[in-house]
């Protein structure tokens, strides 16, 4: 057991826990064997892999830099100044906190700085593209507050921005939250800084899904317009597995009270320092490539998904991400999540707005574009994708999709994921 992609460390796990060793070497393995189209998901570089894998781990800093309850903390501290300092040029903000340990950890900084428990804010509705955290019943954000939800309009299948304002006015909230975990189209962020102005709202972005976007220049940026912008730094922004909150200076304060020691106690200084590189990667030339490369393909994956009678929920996609309504194929969201995996395809069943399945059947698909595009994959390997899932969707045959997954192999052995150096 053993892979060149490893440093040399490797061996001593191996020799140790080859179990855990084994369990590294398969995902590895499974990752470089398939195509992967889950919309939040992205390779890391290997850079970013060694700060996370790195002693910064064995660091308790409980503070800010400069000002902790730990002694030992001069050397981190400087990771997450680089880290702060490489936010607030790279999106232009007053103020950024990268101590979040996730995206969902980083909304509940932001409704613990603005809100007290039984508060009513807006947000998008869960079944219309929305997020867990944007008040679903099950969360700390649907039972410790009052959400009142919008949704999309029935036509147009885009934020309805008209029934927004219709609930600010009605229901006076104290903030209101935009983005979510399906959302193929731009927000329109003037639109709701008027209607929180008008109301008095908070305006709070949470960007998780478009922020890499939004680094590599290729979309319009919330910073601007939001009193805070809450993210996850793993997705299109190919960060770690983590969150991170930019603000106006106003808030500064509240905000990073709000996530230490309201809601987190020592910060993860391993994965700062792995924010801190990704950051850095993303002023790049390069990224901002990648960036215009991710929306292109996800339009022209999109666009052929759709003549395979895929159709395209808002009709298309201005992102890394689309929403597939398969009714017209007559396939569920769950069947096609099935046999796109069993043809080498990873991807997830989605609800669609009004949609008449349970969210555990599903009448859609969610792609995304980030992953495939760092392995360097273009338009044609799009078409040639778009293809294999209309194969696999449209199956039950395990030959066929044995088949496929041949196919899919070829593929992925042009574009790897990790070379091996
Ligand atoms: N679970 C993430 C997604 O897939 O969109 C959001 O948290």
């Amino acid at each position: 057991m053993s892979d060149t992609f490893f440093g040399s460390d490797f061996n001593e796990l191996a020799a140790s826990d080859p179990e855990i060793a084994n369990v590294l070497i398969d995902e590895l393995t499974r990752l470089r064997g398939g195509i992967q189209l889950i919309a939040s998901e992205n390779f890391t570089s290997p850079s970013v892999l060694t700060a996370l894998g790195s002693t910064l781990s064995n660091k308790y800093a409980e503070g800010y830099p400069g000002k902790r309850y730990y002694g030992g903390c001069e050397v981190v501290d400087v990771a997450e100044n680089l880290a702060i300092d490489r936010a607030k040029k790279l999106f232009g903000a007053d103020h950024a906190n990268l101590q979040p340990h996730s995206g969902a950890s980083a909304n509940i900084a932001v409704f613990g700085a603005f809100l007290k428990p039984g508060d009513t804010y807006l947000a998008m509705a869960l079944p219309h593209g929305g997020h867990l955290t944007h008040g679903a019943g099950v969360s700390y954000s649907g039972k410790w507050f009052n959400p009142v939800h919008y949704g999309v309009a029935e036509g147009t299948e885009d934020i309805d921005y008209n029934q927004m304002r219709d609930l600010a006015r009605e229901h006076r909230p104290k903030l209101i939250v935009a983005g979510g975990s399906a959302i193929p189209r731009l927000i329109d962020f003037e639109a709701i800084r008027a209607i929180c102005d008008e109301v008095g709202a908070i305006m709070h972005v949470d960007a998780a899904h478009f922020i890499g976007l939004v680094a590599g220049k290729a979309i319009p940026s919330p910073v601007p317009f939001a009193d805070v912008v809450s993210f996850t730094t793993h997705k299109v922004l190919r960060g770690p597995r983590s969150g991170m909150i930019v603000c106006k200076e106003e808030h500064a304060s509240a905000i990073d009270k709000a996530v230490f020691p309201l809601m987190q106690g020592g910060p993860m200084m391993h994965v700062i320092a792995a924010k801190a590189v990704a950051l850095k990667e993303c002023m790049t030339p390069e990224y901002q490539k990648y960036a215009r490369e991710v929306i292109v393909n996800a339009k022209v994956l999109t666009s052929e998904l759709a003549t395979h009678g895929m159709r395209p929920v808002t009709g298309g996609t201005d992102t890394h991400l689309a929403l597939l309504d398969l009714q017209g194929i007559g396939v569920t969201g769950k069947d096609a999540e099935q046999r796109t995996g069993a043809s080498g395809i990873v991807l997830n069943k989605n609800s669609i707005p009004y949609d008449p399945a349970p969210p555990s059947v599903a009448s859609g698909i969610r792609v995304g574009t980030p992953s495939v595009t760092t392995q360097g994959m273009g338009t044609e390997e799009m078409k040639q994708i778009a293809h294999f899932i209309s194969r696999a969707v449209t199956t039950d045959s395990a030959r066929d999709h044995a088949d496929i997954k041949a196919e899919v192999t070829e593929l992925v052995t042009k574009f790897p994921a990790y070379p091996r150096p």
